[in-house]
């Protein structure tokens, strides 16, 4: 048994290993094909990034892959960085600028004006079939400065007020309990049998 994810995310990429081994699945990522381009991240949506990622990678491997498209919605930003997460302090900047500049941009905000939201769409796509998208949230807040070494993104600044900690400060198997990725993923188990039938 073998999944796709077209990421390069190394993040990403570990935590869909650390949800799918368990169940006996191999999984690949696009640093195992070296020879498959960049897809353009064009889309307004999560959705929409997340089906072109798939379906572009479908298309030149010739079989099911799965994508992820994700980042951080904060309220007192007007949703932003949203669809631009990765890329939030520039091209090439690295999540240390990106949560830097989000900082930045919420001093003095205070703490009940501070919500923010994890977004994760999953999109499958099948040579043969339509496109399914599942899509999992996360609520939070976004902290005054950063804590914890684990996880990856802005993990750092994000509080998980249940947990009383920040996404970072939680070990891998309490982040893929509760973060957006793992409500997507729960979803994309529940259907997994039908979703990976050619
Ligand atoms: P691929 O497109 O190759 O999958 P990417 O990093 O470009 O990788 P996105 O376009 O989906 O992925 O951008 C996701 C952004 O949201 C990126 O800045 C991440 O750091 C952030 N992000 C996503 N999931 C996260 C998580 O679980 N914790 C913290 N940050 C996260
Ligand atoms: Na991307």
């Amino acid at each position: 048994k073998e999944i796709i994810i077209a990421t390069k995310n190394a993040g990403k990429a570990k935590e869909f290993v650390q949800m799918f081994a368990p169940m006996g699945f191999m999984v690949k990522t696009l640093l195992d094909y070296p020879e498959i381009e960049d897809v353009e991240e064009t889309g307004t949506t999560f959705e929409e990034n997340a089906i072109i990622k798939a379906e572009t990678v479908s298309k030149q491997l010739g079989t099911i892959v799965i994508s992820d498209d994700s980042g951080l919605i904060i309220d007192a930003l007007d949703g932003k960085p949203g669809v631009y997460s990765a890329r939030y302090a520039g091209n090439g900047k690295n999540d240390e600028e990106n949560m830097t500049k989000v900082l930045g941009e919420l001093k003095g905000v205070p703490t009940d004006k501070r919500t923010a939201r994890f977004c994760c769409t999953i999109a499958v796509a099948n040579p043969k079939k339509k496109t399914l998208t599942f899509t999992g949230t996360c609520e939070g807040l976004i902290l005054e400065e950063k804590r914890g070494e684990f996880g990856f993104g802005y993990d750092p600044i994000f509080y998980v007020v249940e947990k009383e900690k920040s996404m970072a400060e939680l070990p891998a198997e309490i982040k893929n309990q509760i973060s957006h990725r793992a409500d997507a993923i729960k979803k994309l188990k529940a259907q997994i049998n039908s979703v990976l039938k050619e």
